[in-house]
C-alpha cells in the first residue's frame, strides 16, 4: 500500500541521464532496480551503491543514493568495507564480467563465505564493453573480439556455478530482456539477510554482436514453477547446462550473517570479563 509521502521510482533517478549506448542492455537493468527500490521503499539516504570500473560501472551515477566509483575490480571489498563501518546502511555493489569475474574475481569467494549483508549486481555482456571491445572472462570459446580477432582460445567462467560453489546465500539470475522478472529478482535480492548475488545477462550493443538479444531470446526460460531454492546442488546442475538460460531466484539460504555472529560472539564473551573488555573498546 502507498501513501502520499511514498517514495516513487523517479525518486529514485539522479539528475544524470544514463550515457550508455542506444540499446545498451544495462538500460533495461537499472529501470528495474529504481522499481525495486520503489517497492522497498529504500531510503535514499541510507543506501550505498559501490562499483567498480566499466560502462556497467557507472551506475552510481544515474542513482540518487549515495555512490562510490571505486577502481577496476574492487567493487566487492570496497562495498564490504562500507558495510562493516555502517552496518545499518543497505549496500549495493555492481560491476561488469571484467570487474567481478577477471580483475576482481579473487574477491567473490571470501564475501560469499563471510555472507556479508549485502546486493552485487553482476552485469555480464562477455566482452569489455568500456574499453571496447576486448574478450572477458565470460567470452565463450571461439568468439572473436579485438583481443581474439580469430578465434577466442579460453573456456569461460561460469558465474552461476561460482556463486553457487561458494555458497553465497542468495544466487538468482536474470536477464536485461525481461526487466518484469528483474524487477522481482531485484526486490528479492534486496530484501534478502545476508550476501544476495544477481549475475544478470545484458548484451552489449555495440561491442559484443555474437552473444546479442537475438541469441540470448533464443536461450531464456523461466526456471520451473516447483524449482527448489533449498537445492544447492540440483542449482549446480541446472547452471552447468549452458545451453539454456534459466532465469529466477536459483537459491537461497537464511544462515546467520557475518554480523549476526559477531554480535552472537559478543553476546557469549560477555562471559569472560576480557574478550568481553576488548569488545566494549571497539563498538
Ligand atoms: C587496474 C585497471 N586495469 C584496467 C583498466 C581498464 N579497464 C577499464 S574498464 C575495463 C573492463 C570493463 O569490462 P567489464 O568489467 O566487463 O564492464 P563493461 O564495460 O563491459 O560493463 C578495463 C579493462 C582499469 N581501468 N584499471
Ligand atoms: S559499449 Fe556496450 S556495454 Fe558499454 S554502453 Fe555501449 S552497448 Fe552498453
Ligand atoms: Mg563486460
Amino acid at each position: 500500500m502507498t501513501t502520499d509521502t511514498a517514495l516513487k521510482v523517479a525518486d529514485y533517478k539522479s539528475d544524470l541521464k544514463p550515457i550508455w549506448c542506444s540499446g545498451c542492455g544495462d538500460y533495461g537493468v537499472i529501470t528495474p532496480f529504481y522499481q525495486a527500490l520503489a517497492e522497498i521503499q529504500a531510503q535514499p539516504k541510507d543506501t550505498v551503491i559501490v562499483s567498480g570500473i566499466g560502462c556497467s560501472g557507472r551506475f552510481p551515477y544515474f542513482c540518487n543514493t549515495y555512490g562510490f566509483h571505486g577502481v577496476h575490480g574492487r567493487a566487492l571489498p570496497t562495498a564490504a568495507g562500507v558495510k562493516i563501518a555502517n552496518p545499518d546502511l543497505a549496500v549495493v555493489a555492481v560491476g561488469g564480467d571484467g570487474d567481478g569475474l577477471g580483475i576482481g574475481g579473487g574477491h567473490v569467494a571470501h564475501v560469499c563465505r563471510k555472507n556479508i549483508d549485502m546486493t552485487y549486481i553482476l552485469i555480464d555482456n562477455s566482452i569489455y564493453g568500456l574499453t571496447k571491445g576486448q574478450s572477458s572472462p565470460t567470452s565463450p570459446l571461439d568468439m572473436t573480439s579485438k583481443t581474439a580477432p580469430y578465434a577466442y582460445l579460453e573456456d569461460p567462467v561460469n558465474p552461476l556455478l561460482m556463486m553457487l560453489a561458494y555458497d553465497a546465500s542468495f544466487v538468482a539470475r536474470g536477464y536485461s530482456g525481461k526487466p518484469k522478472v528483474l524487477k522481482e529478482l531485484f526486490t528479492r535480492a534486496l530484501k534478502h539477510e545476508g550476501f544476495s548475488v544477481l549475475h544478470i545477462y545484458s548484451p552489449c550493443v555495440s561491442m559484443n554482436k555474437q552473444v546479442t538479444f537475438k541469441t540470448m531470446n533464443e536461450i531464456v526460460q523461466p526456471l520451473p514453477d516447483d524449482w527448489d531454492t533449498s537445492d544447492r546442488l540440483k542449482g549446480m546442475e541446472m547452471a552447468m547446462d549452458t545451453g539454456t538460460f534459466y532465469t529466477g531466484v536459483v537459491y537461497e539460504d537464511h544462515r546467520p550473517t557475518i554480523h549476526r555472529r559477531l554480535d552472537d560472539l559478543e553476546e557469549r564473551s560477555g562471559r569472560y570479563d576480557e574478550l568481553g573488555d576488548l569488545f566494549r573498546q571497539y563498538k
